[in-house]
Order: C-alpha cells, then structure tokens, then sequence
C-alpha cells in the first residue's frame, strides 16, 4: 500500500470513528428524548440530515441524524418534525460506501423485490455487476428479478449469449422498452402489490421504466454521454412511489460501482448455498475450491448441482476480492 493511500485510508477511518462517535451519541440523545408518543411512518425520501416520511396522506420533512434508508419504518414526532426510532428491518439492499467501505451504505430497506434493471447498449451490459447483485440480493432476504430494458436498441431478437447464465440460475429475466412499451405491462404485473427497488448502472433507464409503468410520474431523466457511453446520473436520491398497479417502487441514483457489504475472499463461498453440501467432500475443510486438489466442488462443476456459470460466477468474485478486498 502506498504512502498516500495510506493517508486516505488514515482519514476515512478518522472520519468513520468521528461519524459513529457521533451518531451514537446522538441516538443517545434521541432515545432519552422520546416520549412514546411518536406516531409510525414510512420513509420516502432522503435529503441531508433530513428525511420524508409519509403517515397515512401526510407527508412530513423530518430532521434525522439516526442512519434512515427509502422504505424505512419509523417513529416519528409530527410536532417537532423528527425521527425518534428507526423500526427493524424486515430485508435491506445495502452496499459499502464507495469511499469508505467501513461504512454500510443502505440502498432501500423493507423491500420485496430487486429489480436489476441492465441495458445490453447504451450503456454497455457488464456481466460482473449482475454477479455482485446476485450475492447482495442473497444477503438482502429480499427476491430478485433481471431487467432487460432497451430491448429496441438490441441487432438481433432472443436472449442474447451472455445472459442465458442468469437465466440458468434461476433469476426471472424481463426484457423490456421503456421507449416502445414493449413489456412493460409483464413487468408491472409481476411487480403488482409488492415492494421493490430499482437498481442498477446510470442511464439503463431505471426512471424511464417507472414513467412508462405510471406515466403521471413523470420523474426525471437524463441521455447517455455519447463520449463515455455512461448514464449522466439524472437521479440523485431515492424516491418511493405507488404505481397504478399497486406496486410500490423505489427509484434510485444510477450506481458506478457495487461493492460488496462484509465479504471476504472467505465468506463468498456462504453466498452460494449449492457448495455447502459439496464442500464436506472437498479433502481441506477451508477448501477455496481453486486450485486445491480433492475438491468436492470443483468435481461436481458442470453437472447439476454446480452450474458452470455459477462456478465462473464464483470464480471472478473471488478473484476480484483477492485483488482488492476492501475497495471495490
Ligand atoms: N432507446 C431507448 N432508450 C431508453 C430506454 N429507456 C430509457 N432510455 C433512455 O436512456 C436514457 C437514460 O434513462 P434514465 O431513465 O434517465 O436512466 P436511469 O437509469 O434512471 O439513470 P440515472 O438516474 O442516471 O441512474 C434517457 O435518455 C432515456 O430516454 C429504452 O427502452 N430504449
Ligand atoms: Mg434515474
Ligand atoms: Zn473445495
């Protein structure tokens, strides 16, 4: 590591040490202040230090310093406009913060369904994102489901090569276009009564998805450099809305990269519940299932109880994280 990553590294830590001090103590505080009498309320949407909540019809802009996400449940004071307990949570999306990744950065909470929305051009489909999802979604306890959208721009019709793996796996893929509609009303009826986040890189068209299932939405979107051929990162924070179907949707800024929250080059292998069996038979009881000789895994890779694509999948996390472990 060298001096000056050193030095960052130094000061993030600084800051993330100051950073729980602080929320501690400020919880503390929140939780001695409070009365009993805060009324529940969900969160849908987040600004700095502040927060909406929305309570029946009411919708109210609340000060926080407890650590909120979209589809939080909480309790709240309508009087003093603040948020005196954030309730459990029933599933979380989360990731690291991209500049810390000390820090658990929670992209919505309480959800459902993740909806991985990915373009195959414009932007570009990158395969190792749909990969992290994949772990992320496992941790979160919520479904997950592989968007498609952009389907107009697509050469050939059919499943293009370098999506049948996830297909394979067992994910629920929806191709879509926001710009002709075409399945949209699928994916609508899919999402129906259920609550989900939307996710994925900048400019696949997340909002654009939202807008042609609700178009009284009318959210914010923004081209595709024709430069860098990325999204312009039009969404800034995270909004919840209910759709006409009764689908409530959360929309979220276009992320860059996606790191993983709290795996290790040794824990990656509990995300991939089908090598647990495999594993009693691997000669190493902390087999990495590589290079090791006598690996159940390994021996079993290509059949059905350990896909290939699952195994490359696998294989390319861990490489990643060997690589770099903390930064993603
Ligand atoms: N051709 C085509 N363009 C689309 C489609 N969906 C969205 N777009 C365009 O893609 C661009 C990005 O769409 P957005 O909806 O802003 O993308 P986003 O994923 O919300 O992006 P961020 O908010 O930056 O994360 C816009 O110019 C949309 O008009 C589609 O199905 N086909
Ligand atoms: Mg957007
Ligand atoms: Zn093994």
């Amino acid at each position: 590591m060298g001096r000056e990553e050193r030095k960052l590294r130094k000061h993030h830590d600084e800051r993330a040490k100051r950073e729980r001090k602080l929320a501690r103590k400020h919880s503390q505080t929140e939780q001695a202040e409070e009365t009993g009498s805060g009324i529940d309320a969900t969160v849908v949407g987040i600004g700095p230090g502040c927060c909406e909540v929305l309570e029946n019809d009411r919708r109210c802009l609340c000060r926080t310093t407890l650590d909120v996400a979209v589809g939080d449940g909480v309790v709240y004071s309508p009087e003093r406009q603040k948020i005196l307990r954030v309730l459990p949570r029933r599933t979380v999306l989360s990731r690291p913060d991209p500049h810390n990744p000390r820090i658990e950065r929670v992209i919505a909470a309480n959800i459902d369904v993740v909806v991985v929305v990915v373009s195959l051009k414009s932007p570009p489909l990158r395969p190792g994102l749909i990969d992290r999802y994949f772990i992320a979604i496992e941790r979160s306890g919520a479904e997950g489901i592989l968007c498609v959208n952009k389907t107009d721009l697509m050469d050939e019709p059919g499943i293009p090569a370098e999506l049948e793996p996830y297909r394979e796996l067992g994910m629920q893929v929806f191709f879509c276009s926001a710009v002709t509609g075409a399945g949209i009303e699928q994916l609508a009826a899919e999402l129906a009564g259920k609550t989900c986040v939307f996710t994925g890189h900048s400019g696949v068209g997340k909002s654009s998805l939202l807008n042609a299932m609700s178009p009284g939405l009318q959210l914010d979107t923004g081209d595709v450099s024709e430069i860098h051929n990325k999204g312009r990162h039009t969404t800034t924070t995270a909004t919840r809305h209910v759709l006409p179907g009764g689908a409530i949707v959360i929309d979220t800024p276009g992320i860059r990269e996606f790191g993983l929250w709290q795996i290790t080059p040794a824990t990656l292998r509990d995300y991939f519940p089908e090598m647990r069996d495999l594993a009693q038979l691997c000669k190493y009881r902390d087999c990495s299932h590589t290079e090791e000789p006598g690996c159940g895994v390994k021996e079993a890779v290509g059949s059905d109880r350990m896909r290939a694509a699952r195994y490359s999948a696998y294989l390319r996390l861990l490489n990643a994280l060997r690589a770099n472990p903390t930064i993603y």
